[in-house]
């Protein structure tokens, strides 16, 4: 029985390729794939106003080699940032409720510095 782990990486890897496997090269996403899988995998993602960079925009950074399509190694580039951003919401996240415990009985400014916490990207 794989481990959590092992799925979420066996997952990175299948959603990859399901959708790379669609035009042209097997292997890499072209624009419209990249797009498909923004708008079907990452949603939340794409609607996020500082995250307002079109697919072409998007495309151009990961392309690293400037084929002009994205391969496993620069799509994991993308998925190691968002993975970087959840772990940052989520230690801010655990940070925020161990002061709520602790500041509890102040005059209502910790309320304004939870709001102000960072939302997870995904
Ligand atoms: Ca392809
Ligand atoms: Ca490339």
């Amino acid at each position: 029985m794989a481990s959590p782990l092992q799925d979420a990486i066996s997952t990175i890897v299948a959603v990859f390729n399901s959708y790379s496997a669609r035009e042209g090269d097997k292997y890499k996403l072209n624009k419209a794939e990249l797009a498909t899988l923004f708008r079907e995998q990452l949603p939340e993602y794409m609607e996020k106003s500082e995250c307002s960079k079109t697919v072409e925009q998007i495309m151009n950074d990961l392309d690293l080699d400037k084929d002009g399509e994205v391969d496993f190694k620069e799509f994991m580039n993308l998925t190691a940032t968002l993975t970087c951003f959840c772990n940052e919401f989520f230690v801010d996240f655990m940070k925020y409720l161990e002061c709520e415990g602790e500041c509890e009985g102040g005059d209502g400014e910790g309320e304004g510095k939870g709001q102000e916490q960072k939302k997870c990207p995904i």
